[in-house]
């Protein structure tokens, strides 16, 4: 969506404020010991608390509250039994809607003691966010957050995948423009108009290029052993740094 009244960037605000709350009360009770059905619960509890519905749940029937994924699942992990360890590498997906307005939040981390290669993976992907968002601006052409998040990848010896993208949301979890790559694509130059609502995500590889679909119907992996970090934010362009409604 383009925000364009008070009350529709009021609106917004207050469901990425709900998403960002739900994402960070459930980074606080990664332990060890706790499962992803517990964490899913956490984050489940968050929404309901302030009114808002998953939107997995809403809009696709995803059989959780939140997308947690685990090690080898890049996205759409189902919560479930599976048990948290030290070294996993954890992606925690936060999407929401309160009054008809829908807002995106991911995170990734490595459960301590975790390898200093998984966690400099998840750095990559974090700095990668934060460079592409600040590139979001009006009159930007849409392809320089793909370059950014490709350049910052590659500068680090990492890889992008290429089928998992980044979104308009707002009115919608997913509109909008449809896909915000992660590499540079020289026919996608629309430029960025003031007050568009985008879901910036980098999904950041060790190696790999495509994520699968699993036997699930849902969790989407890796094939090659290689790990994606994670990281999302909903925000508004400006003709500046964009509001980040994600960040609390
Ligand atoms: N929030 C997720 C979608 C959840 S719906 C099951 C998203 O938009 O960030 C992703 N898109 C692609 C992979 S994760
Ligand atoms: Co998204
Ligand atoms: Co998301």
């Amino acid at each position: 969506m383009c925000i364009e009244t008070e009350e529709e960037l009021l609106r917004m605000q207050e469901i990425g404020r709900i998403v960002a709350t739900a994402r960070e009360e459930m980074l606080s009770k990664v332990k060890p010991g706790i499962t992803t059905a517990e964490l899913d619960r956490i984050g489940d509890r968050v929404l309901d608390m302030h009114g808002a519905r998953s939107a997995p749940r809403t809009e696709y029937q995803f059989p959780g509250a939140t997308c947690i994924s685990l090690n080898d699942v890049v996205a759409h992990g189902i919560p479930g039994d599976d048990i948290i360890c030290e070294g996993d590498l954890l992606n925690i997906d936060v999407s929401a809607e309160k009054n008809g307005y829908y807002a995106d939040t991911g995170v990734s981390l490595v459960v301590e003691p975790g390898k200093p290669e998984l966690k400099a993976l998840v750095e990559v992907a974090r700095s990668a966010l934060r460079k592409a968002i600040a590139q979001a601006f009006t009159g930007n052409p849409i392809n320089r957050i793909g370059g950014i998040i490709q350049d910052e990848a590659r500068r680090n010896g990492y890889t992008v995948l290429k089928n998992l993208t980044g979104h308009g949301i707002g009115r919608q979890l997913h509109e909008e423009p449809r896909h915000i790559l992660n590499y540079y694509e020289p026919w996608d130059n629309e430029p960025l108009k003031e007050g568009m609502v985008l879901a910036i995500e980098t999904f950041v590889s060790t190696g790999a290029e495509y994520a699968h679909e699993k036997s699930d119907g849902w969790s989407l992996t890796t094939t090659d052993e290689s790990f994606v970090a994670q990281f999302e934010h909903t925000i508004v362009v400006t003709s500046q740094i964009p509001i980040i409604l994600t960040r609390i």
